[in-house]
């Protein structure tokens, strides 16, 4: 059996974070083993609490899971603040894991921050080098990249500007552009490739951005093509958003074993 590591964030609502993460691993037949970062008091309306996990506890979790198994793909999601992200690139560069998705989190679908101001330039020195595949949104790669981004061709240049801080690619996802179609921009060293699919209009949005990076770890770890797991993931997203329950009265949960 293949295994996924997901290092990320309790959503206590079961959405988002790792609860979204560990049902994706699963619908793609993948284990799954989690190192948790943070824990949110959340709901589908919003988030009620967060709380950081201690650095070296973090980086524990991620040493009990290489030791003992063999980890084929793992993504990083929410990280909360520099010591955390410090000690998940730590542990990454000491038990070589590899292909490692990063989804630079940086606030939840209502606003709230997950991850400090500070940390957001720690995130680049220190994981996106270490990074198979980032996967911003829209505003984390204005975040990230200290510009607007608005048109397809900013969105084209931002890219290229991303993959130039050290991932082997960067997913600049298209879901907070307008437009009757969802584009994606995979920029890696060969050039820019996008992947269309139409936009649901739905507000049962929550866990995108986890679900996506975690199909794709999942594929990876299954031993797809980076082009091919991009491809079968954004598919696979516009079916969980499809068929999502409508729990909550808010932003709603996908369903993960679309
Ligand atoms: O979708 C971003 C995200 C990541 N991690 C946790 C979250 C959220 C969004 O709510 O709660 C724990």
């Amino acid at each position: 059996m293949r295994v996924a590591l997901t290092i990320a964030g309790s959503d206590s609502g079961g959405g988002a974070g790792v609860q979204a993460d560990l049902k994706t691993f699963s619908r793609f037949g993948v284990y799954g083993a989690s190192a948790l970062t943070l824990v949110t008091a959340q709901n589908t309306l919003g988030v009620q609490r967060v709380e950081l996990l201690p650095p070296d506890l973090v980086y524990a979790q991620i040493q009990s899971v290489a030791e003992d198994l063999p980890i084929h793909a793992a993504k990083t999601g929410a990280m909360g603040g520099v010591g955390i992200v410090r000690a998940v690139a730590e542990a990454v560069e000491r038990y070589q894991i590899h292909p490692l998705v990063v989804d630079p989190v940086m606030v939840a679908k209502g606003g709230d921050p997950l991850l400090a101001p500070e940390a957001v330039q720690t995130l680049k020195d220190r994981l996106f080098p270490l990074a198979t595949l980032i996967t911003p949104n829209r505003l984390e790669a204005e975040a990230l990249l200290q510009k607007p981004i608005r048109t397809l061709a900013e969105a084209e240049e931002g890219a290229e500007e991303l993959l130039a801080l050290g991932p082997q690619a960067v997913l600049l996802k298209g879901g907070h552009f307008a437009g009757e179609e969802a584009v994606d921009l995979l920029a890696t060293r060969r050039g820019i490739l996008a992947f269309r699919a139409p936009r649901i209009r739905t507000r049962n949005t929550h866990g995108t951005g986890c679900t996506l990076s975690a199909a794709i770890a999942a594929l990876l770890a299954l031993g797809k093509p980076l082009e091919e797991a991009v491809g079968e993931a954004k598919a696979y997203l516009t079916r969980a958003l499809e068929t999502a329950p409508g729990l909550g009265g808010g932003h709603g949960p996908l369903n993960h074993f679309a």
